[in-house]
């Protein structure tokens, strides 16, 4: 394969993908900005685990010293999750400089499908996408994770997206970039802590198979563009609806009290969040990327056989 010049594609990874197998992404800003240490590296390492548990092959990725990469060591992931915040969070725009200083990043769900992308790598499991924010009408902030599900092959499984958004208008944006929106199981848009958000997504499917068929088509039809697949949390993680929504609006009006915006929005109200909730929100954060984790895995068996 013609591997771009800044891409480091792990030895494991490499030969998976070289012998056709199955490989799943994962991002590392959800290990440095969207849990505590050391919480944060106990998931991403168990998240490894499990992808292993279903057949495929883990490729965390992250910008290392200005080099791309497929594929951490524990090492690395202990590195990120240490550094936490102090780590730059590395969007598309921010990815030639990264690489041009030799600097480190962690990559959110639109870089971690740009560096998938380039090795060869077709699933991804996260745990929510950034979207539409609420109050985007008068400041714009949509988050680049949609520009890229409407431009770059991969498809991301998530459990949806938190109601920090503005979910409507998330999928209205989505519609308009022509990235599927597919409900494992549901009928509806999970909000990632809850299984119900009253969206509808648009297309139902049950099962891996169906998953990797789907996305076979739309690459095989030639289209640019990602699938996004919303795995609702497990019943028994789920958080109550009330007391999720108060600690979301708390977060957003102290967002605003505080004047933080730009990048640094999404990372406050995760955080922001998670202190309000306690320890509930964490777990059910942790509980709802493993069962990601493995729909992904699954997908990605389905996706390698002819
Ligand atoms: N939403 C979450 N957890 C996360 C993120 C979003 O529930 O960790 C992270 C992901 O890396 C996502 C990024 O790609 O935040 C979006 O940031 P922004 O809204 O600034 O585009
Ligand atoms: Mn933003």
């Amino acid at each position: 394969m013609n591997m771009n010049k800044y891409l480091d594609v792990n030895p494991e990874v490499a030969q998976a993908l070289a012998e056709g197998k199955p490989v799943v992404a994962l991002e590392s800003t959800i290990i440095s900005h969207g849990m505590p240490y050391p919480q944060n590296v106990q998931t991403a390492l168990n998240v490894e685990r499990i992808i292993r548990e279903n057949g495929a092959v883990p490729a965390t990725i992250a910008v290392i010293g200005g080099r791309l990469k497929a594929g951490l060591t524990a090492e690395e992931i202990e590195y990120f999750g240490k550094k936490g915040l102090n780590i730059a969070k590395a969007s598309r725009r921010d990815l030639a400089v990264l690489c041009a200083r030799g600097e480190d990043g962690a990559t959110t769900v639109t870089t971690t499908m740009i560096i998938a992308h380039m090795a060869g790598i077709k699933i991804f499991a996260t745990g929510g996408i950034g979207g539409v924010h609420r109050g985007a009408e008068t400041t714009m902030d949509i988050s680049a994770d949609l520009e890229e599900l409407g431009q770059t092959p991969v498809m991301v499984v998530c459990a949806g997206a938190k109601s920090i958004l503005d979910l409507g208008l998330t999928l209205e944006y989505l519609e308009t970039k022509g990235v599927p929106v597919i409900g494992y199981g549901t009928e509806e848009l999970p909000a990632f802590y809850t299984r119900q958000s009253g969206f509808k997504v648009d297309y139902r499917m049950d099962t891996p198979a169906e998953l990797a068929a789907a996305f076979k088509t739309q690459n095989e039809l030639g289209f640019k563009g990602g699938m996004l697949v919303a795995n609702p949390i497990p019943q028994e993680y789920a958080m109550p609806l009330d007391t999720i929504n108060k600690a979301i609006d708390q977060a957003i009006s102290e967002c605003e009290a505080k004047g933080i915006h730009g990048k640094e929005t999404t990372p406050f109200l995760l955080a922001r969040v998670a202190e309000l909730t306690g320890g509930d929100s964490l777990e059910s954060n942790i509980r709802l990327v493993y069962n990601n984790a493995a729909v992904a895995a699954q997908t990605a068996v389905e996706y390698c056989k002819n």
